[in-house]
């Protein structure tokens, strides 16, 4: 394999340092051209950082080497890292050093690439380095650390050694139907029963995954002047809406988000729900039924200090919908209402309505057992879902051969999220996604 080096780190920023990574067979070699330090080569140690110079034909620059030897290291092969200044002309010039002494630049993802062609890691775990990279809240980092450290892999694993075991003994039904005892086949049937709703538990966490990735919707509706925008800004911790005394300030709605307890929630807060006759509130009101009607949980506040019918109608339109009530400026409280106590104006309980609106968001599978991301994994557990419904169907009179193809299909899909028989172009197009120095 030719030796390939990249910039590790974000090459558009200048920050304290920067890593440039060489992964190949000349990975030494080229470190010894250019990086000199109180240990000889031959003395070095792999996985030890050395302090030392590099030195290029017109500038020097103290830097750290680090050297993993193969198969020891992240691709699988001699690998050299040199943590340098994190200037972008410094970076910049001691890639360059290094591509002038027997490395090429790397393509996009090419040393997960090699990873994966190593047998450093399964094409998903690669998928989980990628979801990690492009994690923003604590919610999607914690996912991808379960994909990315094998978790997925391990229990499809399982699943896939299991089906294998069944598709053998039908295979020997086949071969030899004698020898084989009909109780294992029966035996088999719960074991493809057990798969079935494993993979459908896990097709069942996906319906997440657009919370995960893109944050959940919280509609904020009531009445005019209740306090919406107030508690808007309460949430950011800042003046992102316009609050006034007067009735029917917000007219359009105003989106902000913010990360609570790891998962992004997308604030709207809308205009006051009344009968009115002007075009532009008319709108406004329009926009806040549909924002309530779309969100994933609805924040219902009522303004303690008047008495309105309005808001029993209001009440009606979150039947049935994920709702936190909130009764607002319980400091000058006239109407006692139903929900959650807070002062909007000074942010008190405010917290408490978030934990609520969390509790509603966070379903079981984000809490625990990871939400599946990556759509070629939906789609190859949907096929390989399938497959295994087909072969339950009719179990009982259904001949050896035919439970043996369904069972080959449904591990077929299986292996392909963990990288079994995926074409080179799908490789390819894969990693193709990833960053350059990844
Ligand atoms: N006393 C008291 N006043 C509050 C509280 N929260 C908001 N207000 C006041 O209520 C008025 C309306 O607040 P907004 O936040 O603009 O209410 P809104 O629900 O967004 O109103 P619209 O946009 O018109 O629908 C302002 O004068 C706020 O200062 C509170 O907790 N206590
Ligand atoms: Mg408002």
């Amino acid at each position: 394999m030719d030796t390939i080096a990249a910039i590790a780190t974000n090459p558009l920023f200048s920050a304290g340092i920067s890593i440039i990574r060489i992964s190949g067979d000349n990975a030494e070699s080229v470190i010894d051209k250019i990086f000199s330090c109180s240990a000889d080569p031959q003395e070095r140690k792999p996985n030890v950082m050395y302090l030392g110079t590099v030195k290029g034909k017109n500038f020097s620059e103290k830097a750290f080497c680090v050297f993993y030897k193969a198969p020891k290291s992240y691709t699988g092969e001699d690998v050299a890292e040199i943590h340098c200044h994190g200037g972008r002309g410094v970076t910049t010039a001691v890639l360059n050093l290094i591509l002038e002494n027997g490395a090429r630049l790397a393509e996009a993802g090419e040393f997960t690439k090699r990873a994966f062609l190593n047998g450093k890691m399964s094409l998903s775990e690669a998928e989980g380095v990628a979801e990690m990279i492009n994690a923003e809240t604590e919610g999607q980092v914690k996912n991808a650390y379960r994909l990315m450290s094998g978790e997925l892999n391990t229990l499809l694993e399982k699943i896939y050694s299991d089906l294998t075991y069944c598709a053998a003994l039908s295979e020997a039904k086949m071969d030899y139907p004698e020898e084989t005892e009909d109780e294992d086949i029966g035996a088999c049937k719960q074991i493809i029963a057990k798969a079935l709703s494993k993979v459908r538990d896990l097709l069942k966490s996906s319906a997440n995954r657009k919370i995960l990735q893109n944050g959940a919707d919280i509609a904020i509706i009531g009445i005019p002047n209740a306090g919406k925008s107030s508690f808007l800004n309460a949430v950011c911790k800042e003046d992102r809406a316009i609050v006034t005394a007067l009735a029917g300030t917000t007219r359009d709605v105003v989106k902000e988000s913010v990360e609570v307890g790891g998962i992004k929630l997308n604030f709207l807060d809308t205009a006051g729900i009344r009968e009115s006759g002007d075009e532009i509130e008319k709108i406004g009101i329009e926009r806040s039924r549909k924002a309530a009607a779309n969100a994933d949980v609805v924040i219902f506040i009522t303004d303690a200090t008047v008495e309105s019918e309005k808001e029993e109608e209001i009440a009606k339109l979150t039947e049935g919908r994920p709702t936190v009530r909130v009764c607002n400026k319980t400091d000058e409280e006239k109407y006692p209402k139903e929900g959650i106590r807070i002062c909007a104006k000074t942010g008190e309980n405010v917290d408490k309505v978030l934990e609520e609106v969390l509790k509603k968001v966070k379903s079981d599978e984000i809490k625990t057992n990871g939400v599946i991301t990556v759509e070629r994994h939906i789609s190859a557990l949907r096929e390989c879902e399938k497959h295994l419904a087909d072969c339950l169907d009719g179990y009982e009179t259904k001949t050896p051969d035919l439970i043996a193809v369904d069972l080959y299909q449904a591990r077929k899909a299986l292996g392909k999220i963990g990288g079994k028989d995926v074409p080179e172009e799908t490789v390819n197009e894969i990693f193709s996604r990833f960053c350059v120095g990844k």
